[in-house]
């Protein structure tokens, strides 16, 4: 039988969908895309999916189950989609380390690297204090990072796994949280950056890239300028 294509909601250009997209693309799932506005995130219909408000969220017509929160997503993806394993692993050491780092990922670099670009960039006043605490954790978490990829290429054992998948969308926004040219970010973490790269060369990444930005737009530099723009003529607009 013929796999149904799982819906995924996401607002453009939030990241953390484009951990579900990775995953689906790696495990070739068929998927389609249910594009809302930001400012719909928070109102039905979608809150009758994700009471939460926030994307991303999927609709599995396969097995008619809703789901919301990116661990659980990609950890349900991998349950029943992944017969052969190719990201995760069957024995229980090696799937607990690859559960360990799922949750480091959403427990810590996601949150911190959420919150540094909001206080850089979203918050409505400039406050020092907040936005370096949040720099300061982003690059503790990098250390973490490069401490677990010492003499491995994986973070478990010796393949990709959804654990090494679900850092690349947050990592390749590291340079806004740091606040430094995106050739710099991973000056520190020469591991990271290996590592980093080697994901985001892969077709996946090409594919979220794709399915998740806004129209027109296919990577991060290019949606950066795009806001600019959009900020500066609104400035005009405003005459400030
Ligand atoms: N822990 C959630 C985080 C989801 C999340 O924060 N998504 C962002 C977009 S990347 C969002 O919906 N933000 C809307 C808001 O903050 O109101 C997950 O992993 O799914």
């Amino acid at each position: 039988m013929s796999t149904k294509p799982i819906r995924v909601w996401l607002a453009p250009p939030g990241p953390n969908p484009w951990k579900v997209i990775l995953v689906l693309e790696e495990l070739q799932i068929p998927y389609e895309i249910v594009s809302i506005k930001f400012e719909d995130i928070k109102a039905k219909p979608f809150i009758d999916l994700n009471p939460n408000g926030r994307v991303p969220a999927i609709e599995d017509p396969n097995t008619g189950l809703v789901l919301w929160e990116t661990g659980a997503v990609i950890l349900y993806l991998v349950e029943q989609y992944d017969v052969v394993k190719k990201l995760t692993y069957g024995t229980v050491q090696e799937k607990s380390h690859v559960q360990q780092w799922l949750m480091f990922q959403i427990s810590g670099q996601g949150p911190y690297y959420g919150q540094g670009s909001w206080f850089h960039v979203l918050h409505s006043e400039k406050l020092p204090s907040a936005i370096n605490r949040y720099v300061e954790e982003a690059k503790r978490i990098c250390g973490v990072l490069e401490q677990g990829l010492t003499d491995k290429r994986w973070l478990v054992g010796d393949k990709i796994t959804l654990a090494d998948l679900a850092f690349v969308p947050w990592n390749d926004r590291l340079d806004v949280v740091l606040m430094c040219p995106a050739e710099c970010k991973f000056n520190d973490f020469p591991r990271v950056k290996a590592w980093h790269e080697s994901m985001v060369a892969r077709p996946s990444w090409e594919k979220a890239m794709e399915n998740g930005m806004p129209k027109q737009v296919s990577n991060m530099e290019e949606y950066l300028a795009k806001i600019k723009v959009k900020k500066n003529t609104r400035a005009e607009a405003e005459g400030s």
